[in-house]
């Protein structure tokens, strides 16, 4: 059931169905639209033809033909009016629809294009968000397993705004310390970096101890047996993270659904003894659960990672948990924007 953004160009996915940005005469148009209708070839426009157009905000699903999936859901986006034009609804609808009709057609993976955010106007920041928002509202609420997709396919239309990017900038203005400087801090002084803060580089001189220290270890088995060295080990990250599901009076599945994980994986953790999941994983799960920093460190460092001050998806990370801000899905798309790995799936 998560939804992972992506940079493709739609008409290559191998999803069940991909969603096309239409107008109200489905006969077919430029963007997307133009794309979908070339790769899947004539009898598109032909099965169109018999659907007597659709409504702003409503869905249809035809054939894909020569398209890699199985369907295509047309929706007519809003034109942008500047936005006073109930636009926000109808692009809301245009998701709701389209997913339903997935549902209803026993749809398993739906890639969707930033509907209305060429031609049609619409700014894409916004869109992206309104796109995020509601497809997050409607997995949360179905039973449904479906893998979304939604396809930027213009990385250099995606220009980075708004007060969030401007802060998380800034973050990592104040924060970033790039590998060399960690290596050759002394260089700073001969004025060739310009970064900050010496205080930063002491931060993370001490940053990578995620692993128990050696002497922890050798005074753990000096003391006693190695059965008894073994009892004694920590709770894993499996035990904690479900130890954190109950305090926070979260169901699994509101918590897996919240991290973007799908069902599978969390219960492989649940239930393969010593599995280790990935590190944007584990973070999935320390965001869905609004764990403070000390405390996501500590589930990082039960799966064996650590954050770090000269990694730029770590600091990126820390600016929303410092800030109280464990919206997974808002998360990703500053990563996405900076080019990073998302958190869950
Ligand atoms: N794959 C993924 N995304 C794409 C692709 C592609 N191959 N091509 C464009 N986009 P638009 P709208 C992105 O203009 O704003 C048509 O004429 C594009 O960068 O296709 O809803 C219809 O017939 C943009 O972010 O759709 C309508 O008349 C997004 O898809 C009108 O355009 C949507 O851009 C609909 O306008």
């Amino acid at each position: 059931m998560p939804l992972k953004i992506i940079r493709n160009d739609i008409t290559t996915l191998k999803v069940d169905a991909i969603v096309n940005a239409a107008n109200e005469s489905l006969l077919g148009g430029g963007g997307v639209d133009g794309c979908i209708h070339r790769a899947a070839g004539p009898q598109l426009l032909e099965e169109c033809r018999t659907l007597n157009g659709c409504k702003t905000g409503d869905a249809k699903i035809t054939g894909a033909y020569n398209l890699p999936c199985k369907y295509v859901i047309h929706t007519p986006g809003p034109i942008w009016y500047g936005g006073s034009h109930n636009e926000e609804q109808l692009l809301k609808s245009c998701y709701r629809r389209s997913m339903q009709l997935a549902e209803e057609n026993g749809c398993e993976s739906v890639a969707f294009p930033l509907i209305s955010s060429g031609i049609y106007g619409y700014p894409k920041a916004e869109a992206l968000r309104v796109a995020v928002d509601t497809i997050t509202g409607y997995l949360a609420q179905t039973e449904s397993e479906m893998m979304v997709y939604i396809v930027v396919f213009d990385k250099k239309a995606y220009q980075i705004s708004g007060k969030l990017f401007n802060d998380v900038a800034q973050f990592i203005d104040d924060n970033y310390v790039e590998e060399h400087e960690l290596l050759y801090p002394e260089t700073r002084r001969r004025g060739l970096f310009n970064r900050r803060s010496e205080d930063v580089v002491l931060e993370c001189a001490a940053a990578p101890q995620a692993v128990p220290d050696d002497t922890y270890m050798m005074q753990m088995f000096s003391e006693g047996s190695l059965e008894d060295a073994v009892k004694n080990l920590d709770e894993s990250f499996a035990e904690m993270l479900l130890r954190k599901i109950d305090e926070s009076g979260m169901t699994d599945a509101e918590c897996y659904k919240k991290a973007n994980i799908d069902r599978k994986l969390f219960s492989k953790i649940k239930n393969v003894k010593g599995y280790k999941p990935g590190k944007p994983t584990v973070l999935a799960f320390a965001i869905a659960l609004e764990l403070p920093l000390e405390e996501a460190k500590d589930m990082l460092m039960k799966a064996g990672f650590a954050l770090s001050r000269s990694n730029l998806f770590d600091v990126i990370i820390e600016f929303f948990i410092t800030n109280g801000k464990y919206n997974v899905f808002e998360i990703n798309e500053v990563l996405f924007a900076y080019d990073q790995s998302l958190l869950g799936v």
